[in-house]
């Protein structure tokens, strides 16, 4: 695919995904959809070597700053059912893709901007990184998961604060909340995106996806997520990267794992 709205640099085994349509603040219109769709789909689960994805947007204002509202003016229910419902499809893939996806949140993460940073597994935001979900102002509500995210990340009281008030909240106040994993200075989201991908990526790659995989089930109504841990413990067993840890643990050296 010949990707318009998305720029993807791969170097040394991590991905860095740039959302670029900066004039629009990276708002996500379906073109864009479509294209986190086939890369979260289909590419990127087919570079070897795949360490870990950064996800961020171009620019220095916004990460994302929603679905692109120029194409709602004119939706019925039914397509904005539709629109939604592909919307949560493609954040699904991004949930539960198999290596750690990092959120980049170099400026306004707002809607369907929050609700994608959401739906990474990770998220590192610039200390003039805003976020929120503002869809009341516009009529709407949240369509991207972000009623059931943001509950799942900062709990009910304040979910619910955030939703019904839209009011923004700063970086400080997102890391004090529990919405984000790291505040670093302007600039600096990627490079500490980065350090936490190399960081996971010195563990038992295998080990990696099922942890992902088991986190994620907790909040699925149709797993059971303590037997979805018991199946991935056992699956762990029979892999030569367990045999392989345990031994270097045992000689006192460091593993050397090959994901199998
Ligand atoms: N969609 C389309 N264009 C946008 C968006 C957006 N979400 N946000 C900003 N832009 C555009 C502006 O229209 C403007 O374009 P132009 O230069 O052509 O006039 C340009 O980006 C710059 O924006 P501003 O001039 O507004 O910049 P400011 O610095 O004054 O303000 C803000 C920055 C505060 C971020 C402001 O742009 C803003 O409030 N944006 C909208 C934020 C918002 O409401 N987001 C939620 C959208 S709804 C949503 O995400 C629902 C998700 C679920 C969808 C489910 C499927 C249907």
């Amino acid at each position: 695919m010949v990707y318009e709205n998305l720029n993807i640099q791969v170097d040394n085994g991590i991905a860095v995904v740039t959302i670029s349509r900066e004039k629009a603040l990276n708002a996500l219109n379906s073109p864009t959809i479509l294209e986190l769709q086939h890369f979260f789909g289909t590419e990127g689960r087919t570079i070897a070597g795949l360490k870990g994805v950064i996800l961020t947007g171009a620019g220095e204002k916004a990460f994302v700053a929603g679905a692109d509202i120029s194409e709602f003016t004119s939706l019925n229910p039914q397509q904005g059912a539709a629109l939604a419902m592909r919307g949560q499809e493609v954040f699904n893939l991004i949930e539960n893709f198999h290596v750690p996806v990092v959120a980049a949140v170099n400026g306004f993460a707002l809607g369907g901007g929050c609700e994608l940073a959401m739906a990474c597994h990770l998220r590192v935001a610039g200390e003039k990184a805003r976020f929120g979900q503002p869809e009341v102002n516009l009529g709407l509500i949240p369509g991207y998961g972000g009623t059931q995210r943001l509950v799942q990340y900062v709990g009910k009281t304040k979910a619910m604060e955030l939703l019904l008030t839209a009011d923004m909240i700063d970086a400080a106040e997102a890391f004090r909340l529990g919405l984000v994993n790291y505040v670093v200075p302007v600039g600096e989201e990627v490079n500490k995106a980065k350090e936490l991908i190399e960081k996971t990526a010195t563990k038992a790659p295998m080990a990696i996806t099922y942890i992902i995989e088991c986190v994620n089930a907790y909040f699925n109504k149709d797993a059971d997520g303590f037997r979805a841990e018991v199946e991935a413990f056992g699956q762990c067993c029979g892999t030569e990267d367990f045999r392989e840890g345990a031994s270097a643990f045992l000689e006192k050296r460091k593993a050397n794992f090959q994901g199998k």
